[in-house]
């Protein structure tokens, strides 16, 4: 069976992260989100089909041509936007037989797959669903007996079934795609293309799942899966060389060529990546990834963050529910703010509109090769675009967009 992969979004709810690269190539516990999906499908697939458009040749210069010895097969989604233009894209190369189709950036466990292909058997498609109790974010499945009746977009905060993004079809779902309307949003929705199979007549199926799941929409949805990756699929494993006088409180994963320097204190679950300088006199609390070739340095505080390949916290830093991208410098004594003093959710603006993120302590999103003076102070929740240098003893009370410079 062929494993159709979608990774062909731009991601402009996860910007600044996703200014320069696709959604699926960030980093949640020091691997791309799409090598999580190839995983969990690996055993039910022989081969990938990735459909890719924004910051395409990103995504095929990092997974190249095969996974673990399956081969991969990229295809551009030239025409339209949604998710049924993007599952037409890969109509020529499905020859006749049933196939798996996947959003690119979501987190699933194995066995939502096996449910799946049980459901899938009486039907002619199936897809995946979760009880939730607030589905404000979700189209809601409706259902009677063993099949699907309806998919509702964002049906409000009702409990019920919300749809996954996770379908088998047959190769007669190419047809109902050419029939599907443009939705309000003015995309092409495979859910819209289910509920015309359905009322045409077409059995679809589905399975519910009961396990971990997350669908990577804005950026503090990748501090939760960190989160669950460390607390679930971590193993205490150090690689590289602790010095003596550093103490580390299992589990912690510490890449080769990583140096742990005395007066280190580490308490995992924690993810260090390679070739790391740590400490000097740190602490690195839970919940917390570091990608490859990061200097995190004397009386730096880190928690629940991630900070990625070839970032520096150097010295007198405190970095608390963030996320720092690739080739990122933090001056000494910059810090990140992650609390309000009136203890309300944090708000962070994402496509132009203030969003709660529902959690009490969230601190900065920084992008990609930003360089951050000395002594800047960082409100919750607020962004620092890519390619920015922010100037000494700024106060970053506001979004900065991409290649700022901020001075006081
Ligand atoms: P979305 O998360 O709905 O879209 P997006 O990735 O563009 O993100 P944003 O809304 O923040 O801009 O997409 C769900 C999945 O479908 C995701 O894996 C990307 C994929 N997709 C495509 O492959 N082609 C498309 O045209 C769209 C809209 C999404």
């Amino acid at each position: 069976m062929k494993g159709v992969v979608l990774a062909a979004g731009k991601g402009e709810r996860l910007k600044p992260l996703t200014d320069d690269r696709p959604k699926v190539l960030l980093k949640v516990a020091n691997r791309a989100i799409i090598e999580y999906v190839l995983e969990n499908l690996y055993p039910f697939v022989d081969e990938f089909i990735i459909i890719v458009r924004y910051q395409k040749e990103k995504l095929i210069e990092f997974l190249g041509d095969e996974y673990n010895g399956k081969p991969i097969t990229y295809v551009e989604q030239t025409e339209g936007e949604g998710t049924a233009r993007a599952i037409y894209s890969a109509k020529e190369y499905i020859e006749g037989e049933s196939f798996l189709a996947v959003n690119g950036d979501i987190y699933f466990e194995r066995e939502a797959v096996k449910a799946l292909l049980h459901a899938f058997r009486k039907a002619n498609a199936a897809l995946l669903v979760k009880e939730f109790e607030d589905l404000s974010h979700f189209g809601k499945v409706e259902v009677e007996g063993e099949y699907v009746k309806e998919i509702k977009e964002k049906p409000g905060n009702v409990r019920g079934y919300a749809n996954l993004g996770i379908y088998l079809f047959k190769p007669d779902v190419f047809e109902f795609i050419e029939k599907t309307p443009l939705s309000k949003r003015g995309e092409y929705e495979i859910t819209d293309t289910i509920n015309l199979m359905i009322k045409s007549g077409k059995k679809v199926a589905y399975a519910v799942y009961d396990g971990y799941w997350n669908d990577i929409g804005r950026p503090w949805d990748l501090l939760n899966l960190n989160e669950y990756i460390l607390k679930n699929h971590l193993k205490h494993e150090i690689r590289g060389t602790v010095e003596e006088g550093a103490t580390i409180i299992p589990p912690v994963e510490i890449g080769e060529g990583t140096v742990v320097k005395s007066g280190a204190y580490i308490v995992g679950p924690v993810k260090i990546g390679k070739n790391c300088k740590i400490g000097p006199n740190c602490f690195i609390r839970p919940y917390t990834s570091i990608g490859n070739h990061c200097h995190i340095g004397n009386a730096v505080e880190i928690k629940n963050s991630i900070i990625m390949d070839h970032s520096n916290a150097p010295h007198l830093n405190y970095v608390g529910d963030s996320i720092i991208g690739e080739n990122t410098n933090l001056g000494a004594g910059t810090i990140t703010a992650n609390l309000r003093h009136d203890n309300k959710t944090i708000k962070v603006e994402v496509k132009g509109k203030l969003e709660d993120s529902g959690r009490r302590k969230l601190g900065a999103i920084i992008g990609h090769n930003v360089k951050v003076g000395i002594n800047v102070s960082i409100y919750p929740g607020r962004k620092i675009g890519s390619n920015s240098f922010v100037g000494p003893g700024v106060i970053v009370d506001k979004n900065i967009p991409p290649n700022s410079l901020v001075i006081v």
